[in-house]
């Protein structure tokens, strides 16, 4: 059986870009590959490569844990865990750190972008982030990861890691290959549509939670930049604010770009922006009634106890045999 493996990282409240760059994929995997094992998990240990407030740490764990079910996944055929309640990531994590060269860790864009907004106070574990996360993957042996444009490169270096292993030491993991999506990879900042939408981003204007209520999301939505041109039509060079909530009304309602164009046609921004809030409400809204329901409930933990006891089985096996194949130990 082929598996399929992600995560997310608590950093922030969750946005419409990690739902709809990942969240929405995962579902939508599911329904589609019915044959497929599910490995998801909450990312906690690359949360805190910046620092975190430890009981605000825990409880967006726990939230985005939540959020996975609430947003549809089959919770019957999805291994959710969290990333360090199995500490054999991290052991293979410090391996892999031994199969990955400074110059390409030094040319993740991830790593740029985030030293370059930092300045000050940049941990190790923020530059050694993409060995832990090839770890998280090929120690499951999952076949496909499904990721936002912005993992392309750290999953490219994944695959990299995993050869240079298979290449020392003989076939042991399986090489992931990304599912990207189509329409929805990369939602931009609602104020600056260079960047891309974030979770940690301290401006809140720019992203939409995915807590977020009916009145922050249509502020949101009328305030988010466009442009003085006035035309609804999907040109992201010179429209770039605007081909952004094209490519949110897209993907949010499951329709083509073009459609859409046509639909307003010769009318202005306003009623545009007015039906793409009322279309994100109408999907948020239940994701945060299921998410109130179950983030009180004890159905949540035992859905992570399940997920944490099957996910460690496998790393605990695959771990065993990885560093007799490297010779640590003593057999
Ligand atoms: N803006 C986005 N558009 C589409 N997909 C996105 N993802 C993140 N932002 C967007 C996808 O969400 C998944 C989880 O991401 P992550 O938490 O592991 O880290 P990230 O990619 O660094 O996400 P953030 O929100 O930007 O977090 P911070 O602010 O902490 O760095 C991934 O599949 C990602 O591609």
């Amino acid at each position: 059986m082929k598996r399929i493996l992600s995560g997310i990282k608590p950093t922030g409240t969750l946005t419409l870009g990690n739902y709809l760059g990942a969240i929405k994929q995962f579902v939508k995997l599911q329904k589609k590959m019915s044959d497929c094992e599910f490995y998801l998990f909450v990312a906690d240990l690359h949360a805190i490569t910046v620092r975190q407030v430890p009981s605000e740490l825990r409880k967006r764990t726990l939230d985005i844990a939540a959020m996975y079910i609430a947003c549809g996944l089959d919770k019957d055929r999805t291994v959710l865990y969290i990333q360090s309640e199995i500490p054999q990531n991290v052991e293979l994590g410090y391996i892999l750190q031994s199969n990955v060269y400074m110059g390409e860790l030094e040319r993740m864009t991830q790593f740029k972008d985030k030293v370059s907004k930092q300045e000050k106070s940049i941990t190790a574990s923020l530059f050694t982030y993409p060995a832990l996360m090839a770890a998280d993957i090929i120690l499951y042996d999952a076949d496909y990861v499904p990721v936002g444009d912005d993992q392309k490169q750290h999953l490219e270096l994944s695959r990299t890691i995993a050869n240079r292993f298979n290449n020392s030491y003989g076939d042991f993991f399986i090489v992931p290959d990304p599912i990207i999506p189509e329409v929805g990879a990369r939602i931009m900042d609602l104020q600056n549509p260079d960047r891309k939408m974030s979770k940690s981003d301290e401006n809140d204007k720019g992203y939409i939670s995915l807590f977020d209520d009916e009145a922050a999301i249509k502020r949101k939505i009328k305030s988010a930049v466009t442009d003085s041109i006035g035309i609804v039509k999907y040109d992201p060079i010179n429209q770039k604010g605007l081909a952004n909530l094209l490519t949110i009304y897209a993907s949010i309602a499951d329709r083509n770009i073009e459609d859409i164009v046509t639909q307003y046609a010769g009318q202005n921004y306003k009623q545009f922006k007015e039906d793409l809030g009322n279309e994100i409400v109408k999907v948020l809204s239940p994701i945060q009634e299921n998410y109130g329901q179950l983030i009180k409930s004890q159905e949540l933990q035992d859905i992570l106890d399940r997920g944490r006891e099957t996910a460690s089985n496998y790393a605990f096996k695959k771990m065993r045999k990885c560093k007799r194949k490297i010779g640590l130990g003593r057999k």
